[in-house]
């Protein structure tokens, strides 16, 4: 069978739509650091609508920080593969032609290098999780005993890390007189440009004080919001895909209609002329605590309690009344917590959320939510959790969320199902819980867990209690009698 490449592209059924320009003209204004599925359905998606308008400087060099599978599917479809969009009863395919290479970093460092420091380069854009900016989480300071950053910290000359490549890339850049890129995080992170420009400018200033200074001076760090649900393509789709097209598309990603990319309007060099899908805001705080706290918080509590009742997917989970209680819930409390921006009408908002959960043709598995959960859950659901306790507001649905990923550290689900918990720290909280036999002592182990849980929070006596109520709850009686509580509250 035919694999998807520029030789094939004509071959596509009539009603695919294809790049609109000639890639053979396409320059590489943008480098990408950590080309998952969600790049490609998002920033990717909105380079290439600046190519079809005409502008050919935003083509993207990606690059791959550990794995070389990305690489693998691309490279033998000259970078080329289809965004399905589902909107839950028809789905459109769109080819995206942005992407003109990648490069696997640990395989030749110095090809990215080279790639971040070229003139062409005017934006690096990144998706490499919360773990990848090697950042504490209840902190946000850089964690000085991870044994890749204690190799950026000693050398540059094979950086290991996301902040060490820009740092060293940078120190290129200064020395060949070019300007410093802009460099924006797109992860779900807090204060995610902050959290960069303090990562680079810490781990510059360990190798170079004027380096660092330039950085500071003429770099720039856009804080973002992004948002699209884009699930792990899986073995299915890429079938279903394939009986559809006649031809093999091994890159392809699925998502759904909704997108939206809100930057801080703070670029050091050249941007494309940004269309459909993006905002540029002076203030990007307000957007992203909002999605935070409702859509991710919420997210993860149904991955939790959803997938301790054996639940694989949102939508299933979604299908039950008292989990969408328990989401109505989570909302009301976390909403008096945000400052929204005028624009955002939070009702609203909720709605086309719920819709978006909705989706059934997305099947975004519960199991890849649940990922990371550590470096994810302060600023879904304690920071929402902090502002309630400090204003005296009842937590009751979100340190249900909480609790639940305490329960899913367990490693077993309500019906005796096995699973991995996938995390960074997993050891370590998987030690910190081991002498723990009771309830009680679980939940005193989790909140001395200060990577995740601050000290200040920690001592809060209404906290424990509900952790200790819920915790009860699920050990004893599983995600369904916990969820139950909210129905018809
Ligand atoms: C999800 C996000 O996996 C997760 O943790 O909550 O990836 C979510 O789908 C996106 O942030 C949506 O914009």
């Amino acid at each position: 069978m035919n694999r998807l490449s520029s030789a094939t592209l004509d071959r596509l059924p009539a009603d695919v739509v294809r790049p609109g320009y000639d890639r053979a003209e396409v320059r590489c204004g943008v480098v990408h650091l950590g080309i998952g599925a969600f790049h490609r359905a998002h920033q990717a998606a909105i380079f290439d609508d600046a190519l079809n308008a005409g502008d050919l400087r935003w083509g993207i060099v990606g690059a791959s920080l550990r794995s070389v599978q990305v690489r693998d599917q691309m490279a033998p479809q000259d970078g080329l593969y289809t965004m399905l969009v589902r909107d839950g009863v028809s789905e459109q395919a769109r080819i995206i032609g942005a992407v003109q290479r990648v490069i696997v970093a640990p395989e030749d460092p110095r090809a990215l290098l080279d790639a971040l420091a070229s003139p062409d380069t005017h934006i690096v854009t990144l998706t490499v999780t919360e773990k990848g900016y090697k950042l504490d989480p209840a902190t946000g300071a850089l964690i000085e005993d991870d044994p890749q950053l204690v190799a950026d910290i000693a050398s540059l000359a094979r950086p290991q890390t996301a902040p060490g490549y820009l740092v060293a890339a940078l120190a290129m850049r200064k020395a060949a007189g070019l300007p410093p890129f802009t460099a924006i995080s797109c992860d779900n992170l807090p204060h995610n440009g902050a959290r960069l420009r303090g990562a680079v400018l810490d781990l510059a200033r360990r190798h170079d004080p004027a380096l660092t200074d330039w950085i500071a001076e003429r770099g720039a760090f856009p804080q973002t919001m992004v948002d699209r649900i884009v699930p792990a393509t899986t073995g299915e789709d890429v079938a279903a895909l394939t009986t559809r097209f006649g031809i093999v598309d091994q890159a392809m990603v699925k998502t759904e209609p909704f997108l939206q990319w809100v930057i801080e309007d703070r670029f050091c060099g050249p941007r494309p002329a940004f269309g459909s899908g993006v905002q540029l805001t002076a203030a990007v705080a307000p957007w992203e605590e909002a999605k935070l706290r409702l859509l991710n918080g919420a997210h993860s509590g149904i991955a939790y309690l959803g997938g301790l009742a054996g639940m694989e997917h949102v939508h299933e989970v979604l299908a039950l009344p008292q989990a969408r209680a328990f989401v109505d819930a989570l909302w009301d409390e976390a909403q008096t917590t945000l400052s929204p921006p005028p624009e955002l009408d939070i009702a609203a908002y909720r709605d086309a959320l719920m819709a978006r959960f909705d989706n059934p043709t997305l099947r975004h598995r519960t199991r890849q939510i649940a990922m990371d959960g550590s470096q994810k859950l302060p600023q879904r659901l304690l920071a929402p959790i902090m502002a309630r306790l400090g204003t005296g507001q009842g937590i009751a649905a979100l340190s249900l969320g909480f609790a639940a990923w305490v329960r899913w550290q367990a490693g077993q689900d309500d019906l005796g199902q096995v699973h991995e918990v996938d995390d960074p720290l997993a050891d370590e909280i998987a030690a910190s819980l081991a002498d723990a036999v009771t309830t009680e002592e679980r939940v005193a182990a989790i909140l001395r867990f200060d990577a995740v849980v601050p000290p200040a929070l920690a001592s809060n006596t209404a906290f424990r209690a509900a952790l200790v109520r819920w915790l009860t709850i699920l050990e004893t009686q599983g995600a369904l009698a916990a969820l139950a509580t909210f129905h018809g509250e």
